[in-house]
This record gives C-alpha cells, sequence and structure tokens, in this order.
C-alpha cells in the first residue's frame, strides 16, 4: 500500500517539474491533507505500557505499517517531550526521522522516559548512568535494554533490528542507548544530542544561561504532578522586552518569586554552582568508550542549545570505539534539519535551498536503510565527516574530523584594534569599563525567547560600536582562509574587581559591495555586515578549574584560556576576520556581580560593581586552520 502510494506522489511531483511549483505543490491543500492522512490510511497504532527490570511501566507508541507482506525494522525515540497525541484513534501527521523513512514503511516507536507523561517512575534530569548495574538497578541504558528486548519479542512483523534518533534531549537519550546496547540495536543517530548541562544549553563553562530561565519549567515538576497537565509552566514576564525584564530582575534573587521549590531543576541550577559530582555524574560523554552499533552524529553550526554535545559525542566514540562512526554539521540552527523548509536561513544569512531534505533524504534516510534493511552495496556510501562550509556555503567531505591538513595559526590581539600574526614587543594593553548593570546586549532583537535560536549569525557591529566591547581586526584577506575545527582564545587579562565573565566572539567582516537578500532584516544590510561565526563564554572564576572555582586578584595579569567549539567557514578573499571580547553578553548569560561571590544566585545588589577589564596585547587567538 505504502508503495502504491509513494508511486502516486513521485508520479505527482515529477508531473510538476519547475521548483517553484514543486514548492508549491508540497505546500498545496491537497498535498498537506495527504501528507497530514498518510499516517492513519498507512499505519496501525498501538498503545502500550512496558515492564522495565524494576517493574515501572513505560508508556511507549507503536506505529505499524498496514502492509504486513514484509517485515520492517524498529525506529525508536524515546523522549521527556511526550508520545502524543495519546490514544489509539489519535495519530501523529507525521512520524519517524524523516518522511522519506515514514513512507517507506518502518516500525516507528515514541517512549515516554522514565517519570514523564504517561510513564510511571520518577524524572531525574539527565539520569546519572550507572555503570555495572547490579540487580534492578535502572538507568536509561536499562530502560532502552528492556525496551528493546520487549519490542521485537512482542511486535509483528519486525525484522529483529532497531535504530534509535532523536534531537536534543531526546538526542541524548539516543546516545544513552548505545550504553550496555541490545544486540538488537544496529545504528544510532544521536542528532544536537545533549552531552553535558554544565557546558550545553543551561550552563556555559560555569556561566549561567538566564536566556534558558524559563526554559526550566520544562523540566520543573518531577512525578507528582498529574501527567495530563503540561508540564510548561512559563512564568508571565508581562513584557516582549526580555533584556529589560531581566535588567529589572538583577540580582537573580528577585526571579525566585516566580518559581517555587517544585521547579526542581531551578533549584538544582541554583544549588550546583560549580562542576561538582551532581552536574559530572550526569554528562555521558565520559561513557561513550567501546561502542558497538553504528552512529552518525548530527548537529547544525549555529545551533545556539547543544553544540558541545554533538562535537564531544563524536570525538568520545571516535576515540574510544571501533564501530561506524560518522559526523554531519550543516548550516542549522537548532533541529533545524528535521524540518522540511525549502530555503535554508539562520538569522539574515541564506545558505542553500534544499539542505534539509538532501540531508534527510541522501543521508538520514541511507544511514539508516543500510543498517537496518541491508540497503546499499555493502556500505553506506557516506563519508567519515560530511560537513558544510558556512563560508562558501557547501558540503565538503573529510577522512576525519578535524581534517588532518590543518595547521594551528594564532592571530594575536593588538592595540589600535589589530588582529596580527605577530605581536609587537612592547606590552600594551586594551582596556574597557564594564558595568554589569549596562550590559552588552547578546542580540538586538527585543523579544521574549523560549531559549535563544536565531542570534548565532547576527550582525555584531551593534557590539562593536560600544566602548565595553574590544574589538581586533585583520587587514582585508588577500586570500580565502578556512577554519576547519576548534579555537581557542588564549587570554591575558586583569580586572579592578575579583571577578569577571570573558565572552570571545569570532566575526566574518563581509565587504562594502555584499549585495542585499531578502531574508536580511530591514534595519540591516549585508554591505559591511559582521557575521558572527562561534562565540563562547567562560565565567573567570573556572579559568584553572570548572571544580574549584577561585576569584581574581585585582589588577593581576592573569591568563583565561576559552575554547571555542568547532567550525567549518571560509572567510572568502576580501573578507576581513574580526574578533571581539567583553564581559557581558545579555541576557544570554546572567550578569557577573564581577565582586567575587560563592554562589551569584545569592549576590546582593551592593556586590555589582563597575570595573575595568584589560587585554594584554601578547593575548591572541588560536584557530585550527585547513592547509
Ligand atoms: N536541549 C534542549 C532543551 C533542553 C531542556 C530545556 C530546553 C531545551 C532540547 O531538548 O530541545
Amino acid at each position: 500500500m505504502i508503495k502504491n502510494f509513494t508511486i502516486v506522489l513521485l508520479l505527482f511531483l515529477v508531473l510538476v517539474n519547475c521548483k517553484d511549483e514543486k514548492h508549491q505543490a508540497l505546500e498545496n491543500p491537497e498535498t498537506e491533507k495527504a501528507e497530514d492522512t498518510f499516517v492513519k490510511d498507512n499505519y496501525t497504532k498501538k498503545e502500550v505500557m512496558i515492564s522495565m527490570r524494576d517493574g515501572i511501566k513505560l508508556h511507549t507508541t507503536i506505529y505499524s505499517p498496514k502492509d504486513t507482506s514484509k517485515t520492517y525494522p524498529i525506529l525508536m525515540m524515546r523522549t521527556p517531550y511526550s508520545c502524543r497525541p495519546y490514544g489509539e484513534g489519535e495519530f501523529r501527521s507525521k512520524i519517524g526521522p524523516n518522511k522519506y523513512l515514514m513512507e517507506e514503511g518502518n516500525i516507528m516507536v515514541y517512549q515516554d522516559v522514565r517519570g514523564r507523561w504517561n510513564s510511571e517512575g520518577v524524572y531525574d534530569n539527565m539520569r546519572a548512568y550507572i555503570p555495572n548495574k547490579t540487580g534492578n538497578e535502572t538507568d536509561e541504558a536499562s530502560d532502552t535494554y528492556d525496551t528493546i528486548e520487549w519490542l521485537v519479542n512482542n511486535v509483528e512483523n519486525n525484522n529483529g533490528k532497531v535504530g534509535t534518533y532523536g534531537i536534543s534531549y531526546p538526542g541524548f537519550y539516543t546516545t544513552y542507548s548505545l550504553l550496555d546496547a541490545h544486540p538488537a540495536l544496529k545504528a544510532a543517530s544521536p542528532q544536537a544530542c545533549i552531552g553535558d548541562f554544565f557546558f550545553d544549553d543551561f550552563i556555559h563553562n560555569g556561566a549561567y544561561l538566564l536566556s534558558y530561565w524559563r526554559a526550566t519549567s520544562v523540566f520543573g515538576y518531577m512525578k507528582d504532578k498529574p501527567t495530563t497537565e503540561s508540564w510548561y509552566k512559563f512564568p508571565d514576564l508581562g513584557t516582549e522586552d526580555q533584556h529589560q525584564f531581566f535588567l529589572d530582575h538583577m540580582p537573580l534573587s528577585k526571579l525566585n518569586k516566580f518559581y517555587d521549590s517544585t521547579n526542581v531543576f531551578m533549584e538544582q541550577l541554583k544549588t550546583h554552582v560549580t562542576y561538582d559530582d551532581f552536574w559530572k555524574s550526569r554528562g555521558i560523554i565520559q561513557h561513550l568508550k567501546d561502542i558497538k552499533p553504528a552512529t552518525m552524529i548530527v548537529g547544525g553550526q549555529f545551533d545556539a542549545e547543544d553544540l558541545y554535545g554533538p562535537y564531544n559525542t563524536y570525538e568520545s566514540i571516535e576515540n574510544n570505539s571501533d564501530n561506524y562512526n560518522t559526523l554531519l554539521f550543516g548550516p542549522w540552527s537548532h533541529g533545524d534539519w528535521a524540518r522540511t523548509k525549502e530555503r535554508q536561513v539562520v538569522g539574515n544569512i541564506h545558505f542553500g535551498d534544499g539542505i534539509s531534505d538532501y540531508f534527510q533524504k541522501e543521508i538520514e534516510t541511507k544511514f539508516f536503510n543500510h543498517f537496518l534493511k541491508g540497503e546499499g552495496d555493502g556500505n553506506t556510501g557516506l563519508p567519515e565527516a560530511h560537513m558544510f562550509n558556512t563560508g562558501t556555503k557547501a558540503w565538503q567531505s573529510f577522512e576525519s574530523w578535524p581534517p588532518q591538513n590543518t595547521a594551528k595559526e594564532s592571530y594575536f590581539l593588538q592595540p589600535y584594534e589589530r588582529l596580527t600574526q605577530r605581536a609587537t614587543r612592547n606590552i600594551a594593553t586594551s582596556d574597557f569599563i564594564s558595568d554589569p548593570k549596562k550590559p552588552v546586549p547578546y542580540t538586538e532583537d527585543i523579544k521574549v525567547g523560549f531559549t535563544p535560536r536565531k542570534f548565532m549569525t547576527d550582525d555584531q557591529r551593534f557590539a562593536s560600536r560600544r566602548p565595553d566591547v574590544l574589538t581586533f581586526e585583520t587587514e582585508v584577506l588577500e586570500n580565502d582562509m578556512t577554519l576547519a575545527g576548534d579555537i581557542l582564545a588564549k587570554l591575558n587579562v586583569s580586572t579592578t574587581g575579583t571577578a569577571a565573565d570573558w565572552i570571545v566572539k569570532v566575526i566574518d567582516v563581509f565587504p562594502a559591495d555584499t549585495e542585499n537578500t531578502d531574508d536580511v532584516q530591514d534595519h540591516l544590510k549585508l554591505s559591511n555586515y559582521h557575521m558572527m561565526v562561534r562565540s563562547e563564554v567562560l565565567r573567570g572564576r573556572f579559568r584553572n578549574s570548572m571544580e574549584t572555582p577561585e576569584p581574581f586578584v585585582p589588577n593581576k595579569k592573569t591568563a583565561v584560556n576559552i575554547k571555542l567549539q568547532d567550525v567549518f567557514h571560509t572567510f572568502k578573499k576580501g573578507h576581513k576576520i574580526q574578533v571581539q571580547v567583553q564581559s557581558t553578553f545579555f541576557p544570554y548569560i546572567d550578569a557577573n556581580p564581577q565582586t567575587y561571590v560563592d554562589n551569584i544566585f545569592k549576590a546582593k545588589e551592593s556586590d555589582f560593581k563597575v570595573q575595568m577589564h584589560k587585554v594584554f596585547n601578547d593575548s591572541s587567538i588560536e584557530f585550527t586552520v585547513l592547509k
């Protein structure tokens, strides 16, 4: 049945040969209506409660193809975000990782993880993995194993092979499925997978992401809430101006009135303000050794939520396992690759058309079909690393990531806002006054977001023209320069205070004659556009250790090293490379009082002080340059 529908759909699309018409055809109500009932027309739906080894039952939804003329693999996503719609008569409009895998037929399984929605048990944020479990000890690995065991032995028409997939938090559970993996698990694709909440999402190198404050309500309530009640209980800020709202609620204790102690996640964030065992035990990267199933790690170069996770998940598996392990990063913001939009735009920058569809059809579908259906002549035909160059806007394949043919090149932060490969002899400094009550905005946009999504390619001219942002810039490039790997900011700084945050941004400055496109916000032009390529923050107290914070000694020259996540970006001839350094990034992160206090969530109004910061000109940025 599915095959017939696919033939009809393909014939329909062939008739519409022009790209624009095809685009319209995919959007026209008839096609959409056909897609909306496709699942109900071609799949049956069952809901079961599967018992785990400790007796807790997990709600599991199973969509099976009506065509029983052959067997199918199982594709499973475990999620904290609900398997809804609930009820065997209620169908999702789309199922599975993408429409191609849906249309060709697979058994699609969704499961509410322990303690969420219709599953029993108690939820635990980024539940810690228990190596060498005994008796009925459980974690997400054992829950996945027990679920797969039940599925392959009880779901009709399955071919005994299982794949797992998921984006973001479901990506974390996908990574988890690799630990103590069930033998039927043959392929997993962790995508934008959280690796460690001290470096992904809510905290970056010790700095609290105030911009995620509302998102804590997603996990605020543990099991004692009725599962039918949405757990999204967002406070009403009373304004659309998020920057002003958080300025008006400094110090952070002024926010306490919005959440009570039942927002367990917020309580965890306020209590565990160093990389302590609470966070360490919940990081999954450390356990990624001797992985057996095939893995394809996917991420977006402009993913504001989870960049640390996918890059470090791939690296840890690559360095500690012999399995088939590949990496793919595209010009996407969080989860873009799973959507069906034709034009791939992040913020003001258009990267191309059909990029997500290409990924879904030519990469993701081929990956799963190779390992779960035995398709492809002996291999997936996919490269070790398939990376999108966000400067040239083209895909490139590599035999390793980072590529073998790269070299480290250092550029020094010189006086007079110069970024050069040679440091001047005399030690000088670039200075700025940092006022936590007049912080540098992380975006020009006035908005209230669930979490930051778009700002990762934003124009940074608004920041470069502020006196509390240091700007360092190369001459106009005479040749293309391609960065392919991580970036290390080696700062030598001082402050008149005893605490400071350090934010580093790497920016592609477009030529003045760059033509505008329709994607650009009205108040901007691509002429001289300062496109953010990568940024990162480090809360200065963690400069030597994430576990043991320490104050600055006032006016003492101090080393602060900040690793910025990998990029693959060509700075074209005629462009310039710009580096910005600042100490506030608000309200992406909370404002540092710049007076050392043990716990900034308990800082008093009087702790917030204006300070003078200095960046010494022997500070440098170490780029990974493709040769
Ligand atoms: N990592 C994303 C997130 C986690 C928790 C709260 C808000 C966002 C995600 O799972 O989409």
